[in-house]
């Protein structure tokens, strides 16, 4: 398959460009039709609304290059009785605060754009590999470094607002792994997601958002802020990229998305022989860039499903969209789910 404007010639095994026209930004979440959310509203049945974000300092402390949010007043701060309101406006009571912060779009409760993971290929056929993203956007021209003189950084094509334009609203879909496997860290497989979708009767359709409680979000919240990351990283259940009939799994069961209340989703596989490159994330190659699933990582689910379990339903009202940030590659989000 080729795109009308050639951007690229070829595309990945088992990828879904241009499946979804030659300039989609949206992959999957095209699946999120008017059907759909009529589908998931149906599963709104007492009115109960859930919020799925972690506090947005939480797990703590510095991940990587990612540190807490830094908070801060844009002016004077707002204890500060000597700026009434009524200086700037005379005669007007009150006083005002204003607060500004500098925020790690993926440190917390976050969705992945499509932006945030491409990977070398020759989709341009040439014989030479260059970095792509999802639906043969590329590195350089379309998801520009900082630095380009004259040319804003950022993601140009494939920028997060593209979710919040779409308005994430579907029928979101609960598997508790935690329930079913308890909170040591386990890698899920094709196999043990098998058992454990038939154990708790779940069943995913296309358009659906699939949301994975692994437990780690629960150790998270219960050590107040305070998490051990060193800790966290041994406990819970997270998808294994490395298994294909997992992915193909993925694949076939149309799901637009998935979210979990671990760091990454899935396992972070070894490379153990630098010589022979291998991905380190499979399933955000898999999802982000050929399939176009976004992934939503350290969301809080165990309020939700502690009360979809008490009820016998795995099926909610998923409403998540990120911040309307243009040109970044990812972004908090404050899902909330409806039953
Ligand atoms: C990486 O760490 C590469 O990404 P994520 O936060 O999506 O797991």
């Amino acid at each position: 398959m080729t795109t009308p404007d050639a951007r690229w010639r070829h595309r990945p095994d088992g990828s879904t460009w241009g499946d979804f026209g030659a300039d989609d930004e949206l992959g999957r979440l095209n699946l999120i039709t008017p059907a759909k959310v009529v589908e998931a509203a149906a599963e709104v049945r007492e009115g109960l609304s859930f919020c799925l974000s972690l506090p947005l300092d939480m797990p703590n402390g510095r991940r990587g290059e990612r540190f807490a949010p830094r908070l801060f007043p844009t002016g004077e701060d707002c204890c500060n009785m000597s700026r009434p309101l009524g200086l700037r406006f005379p005669g007007a009571t009150g006083v005002t605060c204003d607060d500004a912060v500098e925020l790690c779009l993926q440190y917390s409760t976050q969705w992945d754009g499509f932006s945030h993971f491409g990977r070398a290929f020759d989709a341009d056929g040439d014989g030479v590999d260059e970095v792509v993203y999802y639906n043969g956007w590329r590195a350089g021209e379309h998801i520009v470094p900082v630095g380009r003189p004259g040319v804003a950084s950022g993601a140009h094509r494939l920028g997060i607002q593209t979710y919040a334009e779409k308005a994430i609203q579907t029928r979101g879909v609960m598997l508790d792994l935690d329930r079913h496997f308890g909170p040591d860290r386990k890698r899920i497989g094709f196999g043990e997601l098998s058992e454990a979708l038939t154990a708790q009767a779940v069943t995913v359709e296309p358009g659906d958002i699939l949301c994975l409680h692994s437990g780690i979000g629960r150790a998270i919240v219960e050590s107040g802020g305070g998490a051990d990351l060193s800790v966290m990283r041994h406990l819970g259940a997270e998808l294994d990229g490395s298994d294909p009939r997992l992915l193909q799994w993925i694949t076939d069961s149309g799901v637009a998305a998935i979210a979990a209340d671990n760091f990454a989703v899935e396992w972070f596989q070894k490379i153990t022989d630098p010589s022979e490159p291998r991905p380190l994330l499979p399933l955000h190659e898999h999802c982000l860039f050929k399939l176009g699933v976004p992934l939503g990582e350290l969301w809080w689910l165990s309020d939700l499903a502690a009360a979809l379990a008490a009820r016998g339903r795995t099926r909610f009202m998923l409403t998540a969209p990120p911040l309307r940030l243009p040109r970044a590659v990812g972004s908090p989000v404050t899902p909330v789910a409806t039953i």
